[in-house]
């Protein structure tokens, strides 16, 4: 069928000089050497390492479009039900690795690489991040994208071409700078699609009137388009043929009627002008940053992402020309947290307005093609927008939302005439000044199915904010999918060596497509060679990120210490302060020790790394903690190798995929009910460290796996959190722990410099209410902190641990997620 698009004379000529995938080592030397000399119009005498991995990018780039336009014309002609996951952020690192994991020619390449004068690693390290995130939200979604290839599942991913990433971190003095990341200027991995275009509408005013038969007609009318261009990248599967496409939507002026006005009259700049205020739509990435709450611009592109996608996806669903009931068999959509909720007011408009449906029928598909995906129960970041900001830009969307809203209250009324309070409660609107619309109700209401990311926080969603909600429609609405991650990248390619040992006693990397055999390895925890072997392999791991902290940072690191790592975004309920404080307390036993005592000490290199949001003070606070605790620790004579504190600048998917293979521990401390889940906690026992934790997210499940004996828990328990925050507030006996009283003694003393830069640091405990429990979870912080430096002295047991841990992390493979949203979720195959 898709032959015969082409005339029969023709056929030959097409079929005989279609591309071909290059099979050997001098194929790919070719490839390599015709795309540096021609493609990237290099003369090949001074070729350098950049231009070596554009040569060998676009070689395997080559072999991914051939299969990705299989995969598409195949999937035109079978048209089946495709998943949609829209998510404003897709962390996806670098491409190049992956590309040769999943098309399999990595050793081939290689070895030609070597005959042309170029090491693989060298190459593969000049490759930029692709760092479309924040942190776990955004790195999910790039998981998710990998397990939905690599299952076969027809997939895409919709999000926006940003000019501009997460920012790039610099550390001056101690302090975090941000640096812009502009990161386009050479990306071989995306494709423009000049003839895939999408106007959309924003401000304007909405005109009503009956039509003949006297139905109510709306019309948008006026305000301004910007056009939404689209760019593809290929992301293939592993060991499938199948590659699936991610699609970001760039912002440029749209050409139709509306500018062509102020190009005829002769207002050029102007009409320059408005070209940038165009393309300032698609040019950055907000970071998470609560001060940036409420800004127009993120409205306007949390619309621009969603009407550009809403429409390409209606757009497909057309050409299948079947009735509008069979919409939801054709489509799930699932929204990556409330970000991309208007969707679904947009959504109705298009089948209301354009496609003519009355609303029920409009409304019950609607319902049954979304899905909701909640990350986070802290109140202050669920999102909300001004009903005046809304009504500006999106009138016709403000209206559906309040039609929306309206249908929502009389079910509420009905169902629930007692309780007078419950519609205040439940309504999409919040009766403030100004009015706010609540994104994540409107997201509960529009969808049939919402999902916590691992079970404590899915039984919290169901029991704090959306309680109401579970009364309404019941608790079958609510469900768990329990966060995991992509071993592609997390096992295999972040540490070769340890997958290649589990291959040569699995018989083979079968466990890269089913986690779940790893628990094979268990058979091997007793075995002299294996033991010997997984331990020299983590110790190579510590060694190369020892080597990367000397070059990096300048500091020599031991790497027979134990590595005690925490990365991820710093927050003060990922509690990183509670983590210094304890480096601190650590710090001061040792200058109390006598040389002799201090012999007998576990040597510790505490690693940090992470961003802080710009406008987030008090983690920019934590930050220079760090590095002041750093500058005074690692200098003193008296403590040498006992204690090295490191703050890894600029964290970010590349440099996690040296670090997590590193650890004896990792930290994973947030006060117990806040993170959502946690996906690093996995990377880290993963690759055979063990882990420091609080009972919370997916912390609670890793232990059900691998077992009490193998993780490190302290703290209080979620259960208890609200009460000793009452207590903090309204008992007066609420004391400052003993241990961490000294720590602040010491700060306040100036010991880590000026005292005044970190005194609303230690006011937020000692003054403000201690809302994060530092204070309440310090000495049991410091008790498994003892517990970890006196186990980790019997290596031999050590080794069993982790190396049972690893056998047993099956379950947090993301195949086995996207599996569990695909029968629950999205009904697809
Ligand atoms: C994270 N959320 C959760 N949010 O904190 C983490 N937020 O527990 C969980 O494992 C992960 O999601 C995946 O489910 C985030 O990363 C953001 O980055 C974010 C970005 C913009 C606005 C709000």
């Amino acid at each position: 069928s898709v032959e015969a698009s082409i005339p029969e004379g023709q056929r030959a000529a097409w079929k005989k000089f279609s591309a071909t995938e290059f099979k050997t080592k001098d194929e790919f030397e070719s490839e390599v050497v015709k795309h540096i000399e021609t493609t990237l119009a290099r003369s090949l005498f001074n070729c350098d390492e950049a231009a070596a991995y554009g040569g060998v990018a676009l070689a395997f780039r080559d072999r991914l479009v051939i299969e990705w336009n299989r995969t598409q014309q195949r999937q035109s002609s079978a048209d089946p039900k495709r998943v949609y996951y829209l998510s404003l952020e897709f962390l996806m690192g670098r491409a190049l690795d992956n590309a040769m994991l999943n098309v399999g020619m990595k050793d081939v390449a290689k070895e030609g690489l070597g005959e042309l004068g170029f090491r693989m690693e060298d190459v593969i390290s000049q490759e930029r991040d692709a760092a479309l995130g924040n942190g776990g939200l955004g790195r999910l979604a790039a998981c998710f994208l990998d397990s939905l290839a690599t299952l076969n599942y027809p997939a895409w991913g919709y999000a926006l071409r940003y000019k501009y990433g997460i920012f790039k971190q610099e550390i001056v003095d101690g302090y975090q700078v941000e640096v812009p990341d502009y990161w386009l200027d050479f990306n071989p991995w995306e494709f423009p699609r000049h003839d895939v275009t999408v106007d959309v509408q924003f401000y304007g005013h909405v005109r009503k009137y009956m039509d003949e038969s006297g139905k109510q007609i709306s019309v948008w009318e006026d305000g301004e388009l910007v056009t939404a261009v689209a760019y593809d990248a290929p992301i293939p599967g592993f060991g499938t043929r199948t590659t699936n496409n991610l699609r970001l939507w760039s912002s440029k002026a749209s050409h139709g009627e509306f500018d062509f006005t102020k190009f005829n009259s002769g207002e050029y700049e102007a009409s320059v002008a408005e070209q940038q205020r165009a393309e300032t739509i698609s040019a950055v990435l907000y970071p998470n940053d609560s001060l940036e709450r409420g800004k127009e611009l993120r409205l306007k592109q949390q619309y621009f992402w969603c009407a550009a996608s809403l429409f390409d996806i209606v757009r497909r669903f057309k050409k299948s020309r079947k009735a509008w009931k069979e919409f939801p068999n054709q489509v799930a959509i699932q929204l990556n947290d409330t970000h991309p909720t208007l969707a679904i007011p947009e959504l109705m408009r298009i089948l209301l307005d354009q496609e003519g449906l009355e609303w029920d029928e409009a409304w019950s598909i609607v319902q049954k093609t979304f899905g909701y995906t909640n990350h986070t129960v802290l109140p202050e970041a669920l999102e909300k927008w001004s009903v005046p900001l809304v009504q500006h830009l999106l009138p016709r969307h403000l209206q559906i939302i309040y039609d929306i809203n309206l249908n929502f209250m009389h079910y509420v009324e009905r169902n629930f005439p007692k309780d007078r309070e419950m519609l205040g409660r439940v309504s999409i609107i919040e009766e403030s000044t100004p009015k706010m619309v609540r994104m994540a109700y409107l997201a509960v209401i529009g969808s049939h199915k919402v999902n916590g990311v691992a079970e404590l926080h899915s039984d919290l969603i169901k029991t704090t904010i959306f309680k109401d909600f579970v009364k309404i429609y019941g608790p079958d609405k609510f469900t768990n999918v329990t966060n995991g991650i992509t071993p592609r990248r997390w096992l295999h390619q972040a540490n070769p060596r340890l997958s290649e040992l589990i291959a040569s006693k699995l018989g083979g990397y079968d466990f890269l497509r089913d986690l779940t055999l790893l628990h094979k390895i268990e058979a091997y925890v007793d075995d002299k060679e294996f033991r010997k072997e997984f331990q020299e392999i983590k110790y190579a791991n510590k060694v190369r990120l020892a080597k990367y902290t000397k070059e990096a940072h300048g500091i020599s690191v031991n790497p027979s210490s134990l590595f005690d790592i925490q990365v991820k975004r710093i927050h003060e309920y990922k509690r990183q302060q509670l983590n210094i404080f304890g480096v601190i307390y650590r710090y001061l036993e040792l200058k109390d020790m006598s040389p002799e005592e201090r012999k007998k000490v576990q040597p510790r290199v505490s690693f940090f790394g992470g961003k802080a949001a710009p406008g987030y003070w008090m983690a920019k606070t934590i930050i220079h903690l760090i590095n002041q605790v750093g500058a005074v620790v690692n200098n003193d004579k008296d403590i040498g190798d006992l204690l090295k504190v490191v703050f890894l600048e600029d964290y970010n998917v590349s440099k996690a995929e040296i670090i997590c293979p590193a650890s004896d521990i990792s930290e994973h401390i947030s006060t117990a009910g806040t993170e959502a889940s946690g996906t690093s906690n996995m990377k880290f026992v993963l690759n055979g460290g063990l882990v420091i934790g609080t009972c919370d997210g997916a912390n609670i499940e890793i232990t059900r796996e691998i077992g009490e004996d193998n993780i490190f828990l302290f703290g209080n328990l979620s259960e208890d959190v609200e009460d000793l925050r009452h207590a903090h507030t309204y008992s007066g006996d609420f004391a400052i722990d003993p241990k961490l009283e000294r720590v602040f003694a010491v700060i306040r003393a100036g010991r880590f410099g000026d005292a005044a830069q970190f005194s609303a640091l230690v006011n937020s405990i000692v003054e403000h209410g201690d809302y994060y429990l530092v204070s309440d979870d310090f000495a049991s912080y410091i008790d498994t902190q003892k517990l970890i430096d006196a186990a980790y002295k019997d290596q031999e047991a050590w080794l069993t641990k982790t190396i049972t841990s690893v056998s047993r992390m099956g379950f947090f493979s993301s195949d086995r997620c996207i599996d569990e949203y695909a029968e629950m979720i999205w009904n697809v195959e």
